[in-house]
């Protein structure tokens, strides 16, 4: 059996975007999203695919802090499917949550299923996929000169292929999927592919202002390197959460993280590609690069062709660290922070790639003919059949087991150049990690070396954590708890773990219910790279989960 982990179907996804509210003020807004097929052309191909009402990307959803989403979600395609709301915490409400087969059942072909999106302190940008008015008017209080306009962008990766089809075929084969045939920013390849120069996105800009870029990256299998011509940009929040300000010439931006930064456009009138391609180490992967041009308003000839960007090599592994790891919190008295000082539960995760040998006397497309898996702890997530959600509210038994290992039971040299083949292999396992009710977690996720290291964008539903260190190499308890960094660490949902290296996160495990955490690499966590955390209900009836809504999707 191949690993069960189900992938996401990442052609729906949208942006949230959030603004402040008054308080005393919030909202319940509905949107309704209806999933159906409908036809798309890219690098000059027509292809059929599942959108949410026939856009791609999807619709974008406003909203405000403290604000009720509620989204009807009306499956019309011959697919099982899940949205997920990444970045939301919804507080004692796991029930929306989305991953398949650990918070819901998926919402079969012909069904519906209103999804309560519950905002509480989340700010900035956001967005869902599967796993109004602008608003303007209440966006002043930034904490930092009131931008001109807001530009959201998606960057996304593109197939010439049926997705699912990628998908199913390697995940049969035990082998990597097809690399891909483009990226996308804002749905458009750009200049550099067939058939895309008409469709490139542009963005028009009037010199001397400045632009609050709100960049989501919804590319599956990659992190990415992003980068515009002749301007520096300044990041001024990551995943929902204001940071420092960061001045730059390219940011590294993870699957499943979310990056505003200013853009002042204070060159020579002319137009300027914004460019992105992939950080990989890997020798497979898709080498383009997709461009939007920024255009400013005037009187002038523009060139040709503008100038691309140079971009830090493919495999510049320092380029990508460095940028991510240079993020803080404002940490200041308007946006204080209250990073977890006495930590309770001490947590260390190992994460893998694995290879075993196919079933029967078949052999496989990965190395030595045998097939990638992935693993936490050693442990490959195979989903059951029912949610683990519900099997936790109606204790239902047999459905998983609550023996998730807090440390590797097994401790090597997880970075080592040649590690022994016998510990590329994995067990398979549906296991929990179960926290107590306000517990203060600190998580140390260790990356391995085993079958071949790599960075893993790691992803936990339910909470945002602070990244309070991080190294290459091998953690070390007495050399690196003390330089930590407990004073700005940056609030995040989306960490990628270097390469080879350990990334060590708190949080505070006060919203109860059952949280998904892996890696935002299709592919790796298609191969089993997550794990599940249960969070106990408190004392006091609001410190407790709520009840499920009566129109859960059954399995
Ligand atoms: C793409 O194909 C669909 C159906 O196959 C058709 O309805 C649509 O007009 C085509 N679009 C383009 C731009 O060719
Ligand atoms: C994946 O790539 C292989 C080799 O190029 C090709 O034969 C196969 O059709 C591709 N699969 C899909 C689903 O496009
Ligand atoms: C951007 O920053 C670099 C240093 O990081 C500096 O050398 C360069 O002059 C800056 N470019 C602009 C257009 O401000
Ligand atoms: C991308 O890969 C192709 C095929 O391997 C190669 O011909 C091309 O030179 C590469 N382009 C870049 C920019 O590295
Ligand atoms: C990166 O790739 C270049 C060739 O493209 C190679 O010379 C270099 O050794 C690689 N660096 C790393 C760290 O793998
Ligand atoms: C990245 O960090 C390393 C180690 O701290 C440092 O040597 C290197 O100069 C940094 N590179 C950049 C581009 O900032
Ligand atoms: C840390 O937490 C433990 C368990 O909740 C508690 O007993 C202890 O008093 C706390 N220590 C401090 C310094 O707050
Ligand atoms: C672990 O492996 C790394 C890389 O090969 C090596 O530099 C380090 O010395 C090893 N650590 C121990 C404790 O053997
Ligand atoms: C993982 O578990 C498998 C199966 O029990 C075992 O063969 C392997 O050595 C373990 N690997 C590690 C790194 O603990
Ligand atoms: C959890 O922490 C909050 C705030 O510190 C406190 O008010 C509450 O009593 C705690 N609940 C439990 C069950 O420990
Ligand atoms: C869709 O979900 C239902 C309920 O879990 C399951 O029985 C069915 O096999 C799924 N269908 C597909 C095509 O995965
Ligand atoms: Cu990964």
């Amino acid at each position: 059996m191949l690993s069960t982990t189900k992938v996401v179907i990442f052609y729906f996804l949208g942006f949230i975007l959030l603004g402040s509210v008054t308080p005393g003020h919030a909202l319940v807004r509905r949107y309704k999203f209806v999933l159906r097929s409908s036809s798309h052309t890219r690098l000059c191909t027509n292809k059929t695919m599942l959108t949410i009402n026939g856009q791609f990307p999807g619709p974008t959803i406003h909203a405000r802090r403290g604000d009720l989403v509620i989204v009807d979600v009306y499956n019309r395609a011959g697919h099982n499917i899940t949205i997920h709301w990444h970045g939301v915490k919804m507080p004692r409400y796991p029930w929306s949550d989305g991953p398949e087969y650990v918070t819901q059942c998926p919402i079969s072909p012909g069904t519906k299923f209103s999804q309560r999106i519950v905002l509480s302190n989340e700010e900035g940008t956001l967005w869902w996929h599967a796993h109004s008015e602008w608003l303007r008017a209440s966006r002043n209080n930034y904490p930092f000169p009131k931008p001109h306009a807001e530009v959201p962008i998606l960057l996304g990766e593109w197939w010439n292929a049926d997705v699912q089809e990628v998908m199913k075929e390697f995940l049969a084969s035990g082998g990597g999927p097809n690399v891909s045939d483009a990226f996308l920013i804002n749905g458009q390849p750009g200049d550099l592919y067939p058939c895309s120069r008409q469709d490139t996105f542009k963005l028009r800009v009037e010199f001397g202002k400045t632009y609050l870029i709100r960049m989501v990256n919804a590319v599956m299998n990659n992190i990415m390197f992003f980068k515009i011509t002749n301007h520096n940009i300044t990041v001024v929040g990551s995943d929902a959460a204001y940071t420092k300000p960061l001045r730059s010439d390219y940011i590294t931006i993870s699957p499943g993280q979310t990056i505003d930064f200013l853009l002042e456009a204070n060159q020579p009138p002319s137009h300027y590609y914004m460019a992105s391609r992939v950080y990989s180490i890997g020798p497979n992967f898709d080498n383009t690069t997709t461009t939007g041009i920024i255009e400013y308003v005037g009187n002038y000839t523009p060139p040709p062709s503008p100038l691309l960007p140079i971009f830090p090599d493919f495999n510049d592994t320092a380029a990508s660290v460095n940028f991510t790891y240079q993020l803080r919190s404002l940490a200041n008295k308007k946006y204080p922070i209250d990073v977890p000082l006495n930590v309770t539960e001490t947590l260390f995760f190992t994460l893998s790639i694995n290879l075993r040998p196919c079933p029967g006397k078949t052999t496989c497309e990965g190395p030595f003919q045998e097939r990638f898996l992935a693993s936490v702890n050693n442990v490959t997530l195979v989903l059951p059949r029912t949610d683990i959600l519900q099997a936790y509210y109606r204790r239902i038994s047999g459905v998983y087991e609550t023996d998730f290992p807090d440390k590797p039971h097994f401790r090597f040299n997880y970075t080592e150049d040649f590690i022994p083949r016998d510990l590329w292999r994995p067990e398979d396992g549906t296991a929990v990690n179960i926290l107590k009710y306000n517990s203060t977690v600190e998580l140390v996720l260790q990356g391995t070396n085993t079958v071949g290291g790599i960075d893993h964008p790691m992803h936990l539903h339910g909470y945002s954590f602070y990244v309070v260190g991080s190294g290459i190499g091998n953690f070390h308890r007495d050399r690196d708890t003390s330089r930590y960094n407990l004073v700005d660490p940056p609030l995040m949902e989306t960490i990628a773990v270097p390469r080879n290296g350990w990334t060590a996160i708190r949080f505070k495990a006060n919203n109860p219910g059952v949280w998904f955490m892996h890696c935002h690499f299709e592919r790796h966590v298609s191969w089993g790279l997550g794990m599940v955390f249960i969070v106990k209900n408190g004392k006091s009836p609001n410190e407790g989960m709520l009840p499920p809504p009566p129109d859960m999707p059954r399995c």
